[in-house]
């Protein structure tokens, strides 16, 4: 602690952040050293990539020190670590959250403008870090940055893909997806860790020996294939602290062993093929969102990932504590998110037992004390199942360990359940024909809490997917964490002006409400002053324009400002529903078409009918996944035909802007009136885009879902659009459908009708969709909520009224804009801070360290 208190105190001759916030001659010089001599280019001819690069790497230093010192002080102080395992960290850009929370914003941009750059042009060359496919992605970036922000001692481990999420490109209307090479310019973020590297073995056989020092028989493994796992790590900036967090992806390296055999026998070029093979285990991310593949590769990413992760826990934790074994529960916390590190926990018991020697019972003990898992779904075709040959072929030992405990568990529930012989088949972590493995299963049993991501999901969970296990555990291992969002990156970074008319309004000059976002609350009491409301607006309508600029940019097509967007951005999936979006835009033009030709005019229409809206699509559909990328098809088709009519003057547009990813979130998120969250009710889990939207003041149209009713609570039910049938009424509706036949509104007809009709290209490419609904029981209950929706769209307009941009409609400041303020009030609770506060006190007993 001597240590670090001297180097704070500016005995080491680096610079450190509070150099480059307070120097900016101090940045400039960095900065043209990293040009000179890091990037071997001359000031001349310095590009704003060169720029974005020096830049970076300048301010990155600096962090490296805060982080060093962090790690250092973390350990030195010994407290309870944190780590949060994903898959996906969907980060998007990390220069301008580092100028942010850093606060070194004002002195890049004027040292850079001194050097003759702008710094929007600089951040823009920056590529997202899209190593995620959306939500569950999102929220793991969200909660690294809380658990900086907040100050505790936490780090992620995930992987480091070559290739993120694909790009969408859309041509000729439908989706084309290519290759995210993100790290073509080498990446200035990342500490490449060359020297931490970790041997993670597969396949080969499992033998027995006896142990020399105890004398027992054991279990040893010995892999048939060998590949290293390096570290590359990401330092996490917190927001007004020094603490920063390490966020370690794994890549995957070839050993040096070299495989003499076949070189021996003559094939060498073989030899090192084979060995250039580890590299695609890291290679690319799998494309799916909600939906298992269940492909080899995708196994070994896991237990690669996991592996190396775990090991790189014990060494740490042994560095410190040896042996004391029973000491792990109090110095780590493993949250798994999802149950893609479900193999943590097999892998955990596996070390303690195998390799450190620690009773089966005892070990036991310590993985369940350690380990908590996230579920976020309770869509069938997204729970994870292994076959029973792949993981005995790839993991042997693992599937013995797995049995191990499957036997262990199922005689506890024997005895508490010995009359219901049906509760062992449902329980079994191993299904039955075909058989595999359960992974969620294995994931509750191996861990102490088990949460869901928002009420309503966690109520779900515990009643219908994991109903069994709440008879078995009791209900207190269950609970809940309502989602929430950073608001460092979607207030303050994605919508500066906003975030400044706030700060202002609280008297905040240094943005202190950030880390404290209840105080959104104090905005209250300005509700009834106009001239503010007139301010808020005129933020909007800023925002909008900018989002009209991205329209234009992406799809050539004039939006405008003055218009309410409507927006759907997310992924595409046939349970959120984007197909019954587009359906009621369908329904709205052919309604707009048909009052013209009973000689309605255009400002009648305006005037009694309907107002002027863009509807705003954006997602990915996974590659494999043929009605979303119907439905993508669907809304570009349909939007040729609307955004070429020129009769209708500006009462629609629809656009479909390409490849939907953080950066342009980022955009979209703070240009929205009115955002579309309307999954068929009970399943989307959560939803987060709902809250990014709320708290830069859109309104919501949605759905008795997900966090849709914890928003509506907080805000008011006055102020959201809910609609719809209720998840409790789902089942029912889905049997009518069966037994009677769906009954499919006239409204929709009409659009179904026109869609057959070739209004808007080939029918045929869109008759898996209409026939999916009319012919095919409509699992996700469009015809019932249709006119539901159509009837809230009318509720919007109403509200909304005729606004025109000028901020000066009295009717639309006191009805709308009086909602949105009162929104953002009160959207404080959705602060991840406040999600990483409960998982700490709730599910893994840490507090934050003292700095
Ligand atoms: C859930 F199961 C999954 C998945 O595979 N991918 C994914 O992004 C999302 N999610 C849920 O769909 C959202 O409702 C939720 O807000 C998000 O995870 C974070 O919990």
């Amino acid at each position: 602690l001597d240590l670090l208190e001297k180097k704070s105190h500016g005995t080491n001759h680096e610079p450190n952040i509070h150099d480059i916030v307070e120097n900016p001659q101090k940045f400039e010089e960095l900065f043209v050293r990293h040009v000179e001599t890091g990037l071997g280019r001359s000031m001349y001819n310095c590009d704003n990539l060169a720029a974005y690069q020096a830049a970076s790497k300048t301010i990155r230093d600096a962090l490296v020190l805060d982080w060093a010192n962090t790690q250092q002080r973390q350990t030195i102080q010994d407290g309870k670590r944190v780590y949060y395992l994903s898959l996906e960290f969907l980060m998007g850009r990390a220069m301008d959250n580092a100028l942010i929370n850093l606060k070194c914003e004002t002195n890049t941009r004027n040292s850079l403008r001194d050097l003759g750059f702008n710094l929007e042009d600089v951040l823009d060359q920056e590529p997202d870090a899209a190593l995620g496919n959306g939500g569950l992605g999102r929220l793991a970036a969200c909660f690294v940055d809380s658990l900086s922000s907040k100050n505790y001692s936490g780090w992620g481990y995930g992987l480091s893909y070559q290739y993120g999420i694909f790009k969408q490109k859309i041509v000729d209307s439908y989706q084309i997806e290519t290759p995210d090479y993100w790290l073509k310019y080498s990446n200035p973020w990342i500490v490449e860790r060359h020297e931490i590297q970790i041997p993670v073995d597969f396949y080969g056989y499992v033998y027995e020996e006896i142990d020399p020092n105890t004398g027992k028989t054991k279990k040893n493994w010995s892999g048939g294939e060998r590949v290293l796992a390096v570290a590359a790590d990401f330092p996490i900036p917190g927001f007004n602290t020094n603490n920063t967090n390490n966020l370690r992806l794994w890549n995957a390296k070839p050993t040096n062993e070299f495989d003499f055999t076949k070189f021996n026998a003559g094939d060498y070029q073989q030899s090192v093929a084979s060995q250039q093979r580890a590299e695609s285990i890291t290679s690319v991310l799998y494309p799916n969102d909600n939906f298992e593949e269940g492909k080899e590769l995708r196994l070994k990413q896991q237990y690669f990932w996991v592996a190396a992760s775990i090991h790189d826990i014990i060494r740490r934790f042994k560095k410190t504590h040896k042996a004391a074994w029973h000491k792990l529960p109090d110095q780590i916390a493993i949250q798994l998110n999802d149950t893609h590190p479900t193999l943590a926990i097999v892998e955990l018991q596996r070390v303690l037992i195998d390799l450190e020697g620690v009773e089966w019972d005892d070990a036991w003990d310590i993985v369940v004390k350690v380990c908590a898992y996230t579920n976020h779904t309770v869509m069938l075709e997204a729970l994870e199942k292994w076959p029973v040959d792949l993981v005995g072929r790839l993991l042997p030992r693992h599937l013995e360990i797995i049995y191990d405990i499957n036997y262990f568990f199922l005689q506890k529930v024997q005895k508490l359940y010995p009359e219901d012989r049906d509760l062992l088949r449902r329980v079994s972590i191993i299904e039955e024909d075909p058989k595999s493995v359960r992974m969620a299963y294995l994931a509750i049993i191996g861990s102490h809490k088990v949460n869901g991501v928002a009420e309503l999901h966690s109520e779900l969970i515990k009643t219908t997917i994991f109903k069994d296990f709440v008879k078995v555990f009791g209900k207190d291992k269950f609970t809940n964490v309502t989602n929430g969002i950073t608001p460092r990156r979607w207030l303050r970074q994605a919508n500066p002006a906003l975030s400044a008319l706030i700060a202002k309004k609280l008297e905040d000059p240094n943005y202190n409400y950030l880390t404290n976002l209840g105080r959104l609350k104090e905005l209250e009491k300005f509700i009834d002053d106009k001239e503010f409301l007139k301010e808020w607006d005129a933020v909007k309508f800023e925002n909008k324009k900018r989002l009209a600029a991205l329209i234009k940019s992406e799809t050539n097509v004039d939006v405008d400002p003055t218009v309410l967007f409507d927006i759907q951005v997310k992924r595409i999936h046939e349970y959120k529903r984007q197909q019954m979006n587009i359906f009621a835009v369908i329904y709205r033009y052919l309604h707009i078409k048909e009052l013209q030709r009973q000689g309605v005019s255009i400002e009648e229409i305006k005037e009694k009918y309907y107002i002027s809206k863009a509807s705003i699509f954006g997602g990915k559909a996974a590659p494999g996944y043929y009605m979303a990328k119907t439905i993508i098809h669907l809304i570009c088709k349909v939007g040729e035909v609307i955004n070429n009519d020129d009769t209708i003057d500006n009462l629609l547009k629809v656009v479909f802007i390409p490849d939907y990813n953080v950066s342009k979130a980022e955009i979209i998120c703070p240009g929205s009136d009115l955002s579309n969250h309307i999954s068929t009710a009970g399943t989307e889990a959560s939803g987060t885009s709902n809250m990014k939207f709320a708290l830069n003041g859109g309104l919501i149209i949605g759905t008795v879902d997900g966090a849709n009713v914890e928003i509506a609570r907080e805000i008011g039910e006055e102020n959201i659009f809910l609609f719809g049938n209720l998840a409790e009424n789902v089942e029912e509706l889905r049997h009518k459908h069966f037994v009677e036949g769906v009954h499919v509104p006239k409204t929709l007809q009409k659009v179904f009708a026109a869609i057959e009709e070739g209004q808007f290209g080939n029918p045929d490419d869109f008759k898996a969709l209409v026939d999916g609904i009319r012919d095919h029981g409509d699992y996700y209950l469009v015809s019932d909520d249709f006119d539901l929706f159509l009837d809230a769209h009318k509720k919007v307009e109403k509200t909304f009224g005729h606004h025109g941009g000028d901020s000066d409609d009295p009717a639309h400041l006191q009805r709308w804009v009086r909602k949105s303020v009162w929104s953002v009030a009160n959207m404080g609770f959705f602060s991840s801070d406040r999600c990483i506060d409960e998982y700490a006190e709730d599910i893994w007993n840490v507090e934050p360290s003292n700095i």
